[in-house]
């Protein structure tokens, strides 16, 4: 509780993630994309700490002098100590104010620092573990600053957030030397979770009985596993983005969550409604421009009749659910050719591995189809000089004309070129570890090799995508949008941006009742199957049964006309709403306002507060709606706060019904009002 009375209305914001201006895996997006919400509410007040990233920052942020008296001196101060601070803005949508620490630059510091971290907080750190050594300079560096600010302006309130085990140790420091802010912490996972997922265990029906510093030892995690439960433990407001995960930290870091920040989009809305389905058609032909190389020699199917399915994400092959994605496409061949479906599926898995570079055949091929596109090309300019030429002769063009022998020659070289013995490679890269890599493995274990009478055919591309990647050549937004669907059938999955990202952009995905937007989905839509979610039961299910129903899933979506698939797309689309930021962003509201009242209770008159009751489990709130979408309440809807017990034996299977005949006729999406978002808890 705060000694001084301070402004609780205008407070400085500051929040710190690993990822500010460092892209490393899905934090990174949450708080960029956040930024334009954030920014909007709290303009100025509002600074994003993190580490000083020297290949992204330089390119990323203009860098600045602080303005702010009580900002400016607590830099300098930092910086007096030979510590390189830059302070700048970050050119993203919003401009939010950056501090970024050269955390080599506070190497110096290090052992001191983890000498006072265990005679403070009793958390160890063994000498190599260089991610725990930064975490603790960035949390040392971090934990300054404010203290910092905190001395230099007593005037405003202050709220720090941080973000994920990482930027945890900040938050144990503001405790135990009690600087006077109000603390969040938000974890995006927990440590054992990813951890225990990975490996072989029943991870949800053992949750309760874990021995969680054995396990935590076992793998060699017990100190960051000490500052993740530490951090959880020391702030004033602790929440998670999402159900699941708040129970799973409950059992792990032994505290309930507060409350379930859920993560939102950027929602960006076309003035005219059919562009994004536009847009898919561009994107879609060159996927197929890629198709047509990396295939070459056994294209033998018709691309008017493929469908592009894909998985992406971390390689985190179990958790992620990259397994359960290939039996599936093994079953969907076995489906698809027993019943000679005319339907061919290109699946890609694009997630980054240990790779040498790209494969000298996947190169080849987009060499190949782009000489042969290069020839039609000055063939077909010398056909239209030679149809010119006759006919302002006054002859009518006769096709034997047009095509000469060398220019039949010339083609003949290029389908030639074409040809191979081998099939298309199911990798579009050299693998550090070809015979161990995991998804090349399995893709063996099930015989997917990209056989011509393979109705399934496979692309394992083991990198991220850019648009100035020479095989693939587009960015992930516009891969997602030239694709038909995404299949992300996770095991361990907090929150899972990747169905998130596909359903804004009118994308049908596959996703699981164990991820978090799974369950958000299921918990606050009625038939989320209709609008495109797709949610596989991996809680009453074996695995198996799991399994074949994403085959059916998989194989019902390739039962599609076109028709259906357009109609398909604008209703995804339309839930694009639910995930904006504008409304996701309320749930950071009321953890701010939470830890504001918990910190500086003296400066509240409740009954004039809004969200006094956000946590209070006597009084618990209901579910936001956004304000554009016309809801349907469900009648008799529950409005109980979600039940942690039951996420292990709940979930009813969503009915398969697809709605064939609807010709889009814009029913409102019914909302359920069944889950507030953040859990009552004190
Ligand atoms: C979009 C385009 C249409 C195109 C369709 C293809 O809707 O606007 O012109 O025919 O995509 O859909 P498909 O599901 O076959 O890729
Ligand atoms: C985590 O990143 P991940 O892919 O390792 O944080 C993301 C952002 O909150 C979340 O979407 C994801 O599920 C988590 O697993």
């Amino acid at each position: 509780m705060s000694q001084v009375m301070r402004n609780v209305n205008q407070p400085w914001l500051f929040e710190t993630a690993w990822e500010v201006v460092n892209k490393v895996g899905g934090i990174y997006t949450v708080i960029k994309t956040k930024v334009p919400v954030t920014v909007q509410e709290y303009g100025d007040r509002y600074h994003l700490t993190g580490p000083w990233n020297r290949f992204t920052a330089h390119v990323e942020v203009e860098e600045i002098e602080p303005d702010h008296p009580a900002i400016k001196s607590a830099v300098e101060s930092i910086r007096a100590q030979g510590i390189q601070v830059f302070y700048g803005r970050w050119l993203i949508d919003g401009a939010p104010r950056v501090i970024l620490f050269d955390i080599g630059s506070a190497g110096y510091k290090l052992d001191e620092w983890k000498g006072d971290l265990w005679r403070l907080a009793g958390i160890p750190s063994p000498p190599n573990d260089i991610e725990t050594n930064d975490s603790i300079l960035l949390g040392y560096l971090n934990a300054w600053l404010l203290e910092e600010v905190a001395k230099n302006d007593t005037e405003h309130a202050i709220i720090a957030q941080f973000h994920e085990w990482q930027a945890g140790v900040g938050a144990v420091l503001c405790n135990k030397r009690k600087i006077d802010v109000a603390t969040i912490f938000t974890t995006h996972a927990t440590l054992l979770g990813r951890y225990l997922c990975a490996g072989n265990v029943d991870f949800y029906n053992n949750l309760r009985h874990f021995n969680v510093d054995e396990e935590a030892g076992k793998r060699g995690i017990y100190h960051r596993y000490c500052i993740e439960r530490a951090a959880a433990h020391c702030v004033d407001v602790f929440t998670t983005v999402s159900n699941i995960t708040a129970y799973e930290a409950e059992y792990l870091l032994k505290r309930k969550p507060d409350g379930v920040l859920p993560n939102g989009l950027n929602v960006v809305k076309f003035s005219a409604m059919h562009e994004f389905q536009n847009l898919h058609q561009v994107a879609k032909d060159r996927i197929s421009h890629f198709v047509r190389g990396h295939f070459y020699g056994h294209y033998n199917f018709d691309l008017d009749n493929t469908l592009y399915f894909f998985t992406a994400g971390r390689y985190e092959y179990r958790n992620k659910g990259i397994d359960m994605f290939i039996e599936g496409l093994a079953r969907l061949n076995h489906r698809l050719k027993a019943c000679n479906s005319p339907v061919t599926v290109v699946a890609f898995i694009i997630a980054p591995g240990k790779v040498n570079s790209f494969t000298v055949e996947t190169l080849k091929g987009q060499a190949l189809i782009k000489q042969l596109e290069d020839t039609v090309d000055e063939v077909s300019t010398r056909i239209g000089k030679r149809i010119f030429e006759l006919a302002a002769r006054g002859h009518e063009p006769k096709v034997e004309d047009l095509l000469t022998e060398q220019d039949r020659v010339l083609i003949k070289r290029r389908v030639f070129a074409l040809k191979r013995d081998a099939l298309p490679p199911i990798v579009t890269h050299n693998m550090v570890n070809d015979s161990e890599d995991p998804v090349l493995q399995q893709l063996r274990t099930v015989h997917l090799f990209n056989n011509d009478h393979d109705r399934v055919k496979v692309v394992f591309h083991p990198e991220f995508l850019s648009a100035n990647n020479p095989v693939i050549g587009l960015d992930y937004e516009e891969f997602i949008r030239g694709t038909h669907l995404g299949v992300f059938p996770s095991y361990y999955e907090p929150w899972g941006y990747t169905p998130a990202e596909c359903t804004v952009m009118g994308v049908p995905s596959i996703t699981t009742n164990l991820s978090g937007f799974g369950c958000f989905m299921e918990d606050n839509i009625v038939n989320p199957q209709d609008y495109g979610i797709y949610i596989v039961d991996r809680r009453l299910k074996s695995a198996d049964e799991s399994i074949d129903q994403l085959a059916t899933f998989m194989f019902d979506f390739c039962q599609k006309t076109r028709r259906q698939r357009i109609n398909q797309r604008n209703r995804t689309e339309r839930l694009a709403d639910i995930l904006d930021w504008k409304r996701m962003g309320i749930e950071y509201m009321k953890a701010r306002q939470c830890a504001l009242r918990r910190c500086y209770p003296d400066s509240f008159d409740s009954s004039a507060d809004p969200y006094a009751d956000e946590y209070d489990q006597d009084h618990p709130h209901k579910l936001s709606r956004p304000q554009s979408i016309p809801g349907t309440p469900l009648v008799g809807a529950d409005l109980s706060t979600y039940d942690l017990a039951a996420l292990s034996i709940s979930a009813e299977l969503p009915g398969v019904k697809d709605h064939e005949d609807d010709h889009d006729l814009r029913p409102p999406i019914q909302l359920k009002m069944k889950t507030p978002l953040m859990t009552p808890t004190i």
